[in-house]
């Protein structure tokens, strides 16, 4: 399984061989792995060669620590394409998870600048502010703050938002959604964050901010979201 003749590092062959046990399911999310005294007794290397694997692994996010209790696989992170405009309802229904929300909060208030300038509304006009975690299967993936002015999207309730706001503009306004433009960065999680997110205080997170037109160009949404970075991954398509 080690070929210590093999021009490859040792280090690196241990690691293609826990990533592939995390691949063909050998090792499931979660499940604690053998300790570094077993590897190296195992394949006859030093502490310090399976130490630096497993450091890799952690830092790529394939396994997690846990002080004091060992080294555990981490769950698969969900790859997210950043070509289509999608809802998070239309993504994880696609992947066969089921969404869920949870309301932080739902207010009507007056936009600030900020809101107005990024909604192209007046200052004070009033906003939906809304607050939720979003879940894939019961798990808390993502925290979202979504502004709309009221104006524009009449009727809102608690039911249509723990439901698809995506799917009530299209379906029941008869809007058309066209087009975001979207950033993402990383940050750290804040409190509110690392609590309702479920995530270790000081975490990693994607912070992106999208925002949605509709085909006449008007400013559909506002919206800022923390996604977790343990189990998000980002990709996108690109050519020339
Ligand atoms: C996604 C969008 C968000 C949109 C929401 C609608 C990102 C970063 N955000 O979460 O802008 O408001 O979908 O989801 O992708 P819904 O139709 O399921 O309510």
């Amino acid at each position: 399984m080690i070929d210590k003749n093999s021009p490859l590092p040792i280090y690196f062959q241990i690691e293609e061989q826990i990533k592939r046990q995390i691949e063909n399911g050998e090792f499931q999310a979660h499940d604690a792995l053998p300790s570094e005294r077993e590897y190296a007794e195992k394949f006859e290397i030093s502490r310090m060669t399976v130490r630096q694997a497993i450091n890799n692994l952690v830092n790529d996010g394939y396994l997690y620590r846990q002080k004091g209790r060992g080294t555990f696989v981490a769950a698969k992170k969900l790859e997210q394409q950043l070509n289509g405009l999608t809802s998070f309802t239309e993504d994880m229904k696609a992947r066969g998870l089921n969404p869920s929300s949870k309301l932080l909060s739902f207010e009507i208030i007056p936009a600030d600048k900020k809101i107005a300038s990024e909604l192209h509304i007046s200052l004070y006009a009033p906003v939906y502010e809304i607050k939720r975690i979003r879940l894939a299967d019961d798990v808390p993936m993502a925290l979202e703050t979504v502004y709309m002015s009221a104006n524009l999207i009449k009727g809102l309730t608690e039911e249509i938002i723990n439901l698809s706001l995506y799917q009530y503009v299209e379906n029941y306004v008869k809007l058309k959604i066209d087009y975001a433009s979207q950033t993402l960065e990383s940050s750290i999680a804040s409190e509110l964050e690392v609590t309702h997110l479920a995530i270790p205080k000081h975490s990693p997170i994607l912070f992106i901010q999208r925002k949605t037109f509709l085909i006449d160009g008007t400013p559909l949404e506002y919206v800022k979201s923390a996604y977790r970075a343990d189990r998000y991954k980002f990709t996108i398509n690109i050519s020339r």
